[in-house]
């Protein structure tokens, strides 16, 4: 049996749906409703992303989500540079993310932190995309529609947005995931 990560429609679960696109490797999308007694039995809490292996073993938090990905498939090289400071510097992404998520009210503060980031880069680590950009790109279709004035004032995190938006692997999740 292939790995599988259980994704409901317009949920962080895309973030985990782009990184194993660009891993490559094969998987299973399933498509689950969020809080379903499917998703109850695999996930007590009901919420994706939620990833399986053929053993039954399942994670249920995003960041620790990306770290089994990217140590599992490190050729991938989705964690920017091997180095510790890139490491680190992804964690705290990940934390800043996770704070989105969390509180709406703390997003334009956070869009406008990524936004300075990204003065002079094209992606959030070392000029190459890694699974912190899957991770802000769900965040930022949110902030898209829910900040009062979308993306107006964070013309970098717009330019990652569109970046990522044209990445054929990310056009083939979000039709995959929103179809039928
Ligand atoms: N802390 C979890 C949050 C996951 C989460 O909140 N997922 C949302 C979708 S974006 C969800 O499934 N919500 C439905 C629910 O919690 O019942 C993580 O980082 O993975």
């Amino acid at each position: 049996m292939l790995p599988t990560l259980y994704v409901a429609v317009g949920a962080c679960s895309l973030a985990q749906h782009i990184a194993l696109e660009w891993i490559g490797k094969p998987y299973d999308a399933a498509r689950v409703a969020l809080g379903s007694k499917e998703l109850l039995a695999i996930n007590p809490a009901g919420a994706v992303p939620t990833p399986g292996e053929d053993d039954g073993w399942v994670l249920k938090q995003a960041g620790a989500i990306f770290d089994y990905l990217a140590s599992k498939q490190p050729e991938a090289g989705l964690v920017g540079s091997d180095s510790r400071r890139a490491k680190a510097e992804a964690q705290s992404e990940a934390a800043r993310r996770a704070e989105v998520d969390a509180e709406h009210k703390q997003a334009a503060k956070q869009f406008d932190i990524l936004n300075r980031h990204l003065e002079r880069r094209e992606y959030i680590l070392d000029g190459r995309r890694s699974v912190i950009d899957a991770y802000s790109f769900s965040m930022i279709r949110w902030a898209k529609k829910l900040l009062p004035g979308g993306l107006q004032e964070f013309r970098n995190v717009r330019a990652l947005h569109d970046r990522l938006a044209a990445d054929t692997a990310v056009q083939s999740v979000l039709t995959r995931v929103t179809a039928g």
